[in-house]
């Protein structure tokens, strides 16, 4: 059985793949050298040293909402468990702490998901004709 070229071609490519998939699973990695730092005499522009960048986890914002004389508690406590998630108990907690201290959160989310959070709750009391007020802000992680 002789052998076409194109088929001699394909098994030495098949070879050189698993000769270099052993490589690879075999040798131990190493760090990348980092680039030396060029000086001004030696080529006429600094280069930066490469740093191993640090990723920092992403700003989080809370969802508070503000205490009004006009709402009516069923309607924040159906507000927050429509648009917060949480059950009757837990939002009813919420309404309270809002009601007696004034300001309470409801939930922590990403800036898009939290800004989408706040714009559903006052458009949900614009449409019923309350004036309650929620407002997101950033927290320290
Ligand atoms: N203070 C309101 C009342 O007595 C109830 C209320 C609670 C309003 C929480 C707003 O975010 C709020 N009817």
């Amino acid at each position: 059985m002789s052998l076409k070229s194109h088929q001699f071609t394909c098994m030495v490519q098949c070879a050189t793949l698993l000769v270099r998939m052993n490589f690879m699973a075999t040798k131990i990695p190493q760090k990348p050298a980092a680039p030396k730092v060029q000086l001004p005499e030696e080529g006429g522009s600094v280069v930066l040293e490469r740093r191993t960048q640090k990723t920092k986890p992403p700003q989080m914002y809370q969802v508070v909402m503000l205490n009004d004389d006009y709402t009516p508690m069923e309607f924040v406590v159906v507000v927050i468990q429509e648009f917060f998630s949480k059950d009757l108990e837990s939002a009813t907690q919420i309404m309270l702490k809002i009601h007696l201290e004034g300001r309470g959160v409801c939930g922590v989310y990403s800036k898009d998901v939290a800004a989408t959070k706040v714009d559903q709750v006052q458009d949900a009391a614009h449409k019923a004709g309350h004036p309650l007020q929620c407002v997101s802000e950033p927290i320290d992680l």
